[in-house]
């Protein structure tokens, strides 16, 4: 790794109804996380938690179907604004969510400093709801949509307005819990998934290698979101949409690994850590062992 890591938190809650998502930065930091870096003797500085209001309601909105818009927009402005300024001090970003909202904010803040930015979403879930298509309202089932220019004109319309990434420089990994209007956005984007059947028909390695493979013709630069409930809750029980069936933590290593290996990616986010649904921060120190491994750590 060249560059020095940026650490932020980005502490958003209110795009799901789970309170104790907003502890997850500090959780994985308990977890060891400035240790761990320092073993692999990369350069980091931790800017500390983003300052988010996370005043909400679990209300829908009767018109947009969506759950506290107005406030999830200010906190991922606020963390686009601060991406932008880890970016423009030549550091490469490493956000601590929160739950998965915090992507609109991370990818928006991004979004000028990439030609075509390309990205993976390590997800039980695709996260391409809209408020049209929405089972919950909950935005943070919507952040990938909303990356792609899908969805809300104020979730769009983040540091400019209109999609951020484009479908064809999306990859999703490890989804088994993909809703009806979610399905046929794939099938009319063309985004790229691989569901747990191709993981398991393939195996990790494979599909790793065609991901990187696939992005690294297209793209300029690549953004890994992780959402912890990707892995499966055998592993990591402390978040608030686990969906049985998922990697197992060897896979997810590998996958980290291989990522690594490639040196493709530009910036990392792990998002939907919740320590009050945890048991002894288990969740946190499996993101903080996935967290290692992208950055290079190795068993030898
Ligand atoms: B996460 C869901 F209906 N699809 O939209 C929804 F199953 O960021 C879940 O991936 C979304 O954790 C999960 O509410 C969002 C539901
Ligand atoms: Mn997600
Ligand atoms: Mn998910
Ligand atoms: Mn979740």
């Amino acid at each position: 790794m060249k560059n020095r890591i940026g650490i932020v938190g980005a502490p958003i809650t209110i795009a799901q109804p789970n309170y104790g998502v907003d502890l997850g930065p500090n959780a994985i930091r308990y977890a060891g996380l400035h240790k761990r870096l320092d073993g692999l003797n990369v350069n980091f500085k931790d800017y500390g938690n983003i300052d988010i209001e996370n005043v909400g309601t679990n209300e829908k909105d009767s018109k947009t179907n969506l759950k506290n818009l107005k406030e999830v927009v200010n906190g991922n402005q606020k963390i686009a604004d601060e991406i932008k300024v880890i970016k423009s001090r030549g550091d490469f970003p490493l956000i601590l969510g929160g739950d998965h909202s915090i992507a609109i904010g991370t990818i928006s803040g991004l979004y000028n400093h990439y030609k075509d930015l390309g990205v993976i979403w390590f997800d039980a879930h695709a996260d391409l709801n809209t408020g049209e298509t929405s089972p919950s309202g909950n935005i943070h089932g919507m952040s990938l949509a909303a990356s792609l220019g899908e969805g809300h004109k104020d979730l769009t319309s983040i540091n400019g307005e209109g999609p951020k990434v484009r479908p064809e420089h999306t990859v999703i990994i490890g989804a088994r819990s993909i809703d009806e209007g979610e399905r046929e956005f794939i099938k009319e984007r063309g985004i790229q998934v691989y569901t747990m059947r191709d993981i398991e028909k393939l195996g990790m390695d494979t599909v790793m290698k065609e991901a990187i493979d696939y992005l690294s013709n297209r793209v300029d630069g690549v953004h890994l979101s992780l959402d912890v409930d990707g892995i499966d809750p055998l592993h990591t029980p402390g978040t608030g949409t686990p969906v049985v069936g998922g990697p197992s933590y060897r896979e997810t290593f590998h996958a980290m690994s291989a990522l690594y290996d490639s040196q493709i990616l530009t910036s990392v986010e792990v998002v939907e850590v919740n320590p009050l649904l945890d048991n002894k921060n288990k969740t946190a120190e499996v993101a903080a062992d996935m967290i290692a491994a992208v950055f290079g750590e190795k068993y030898i």
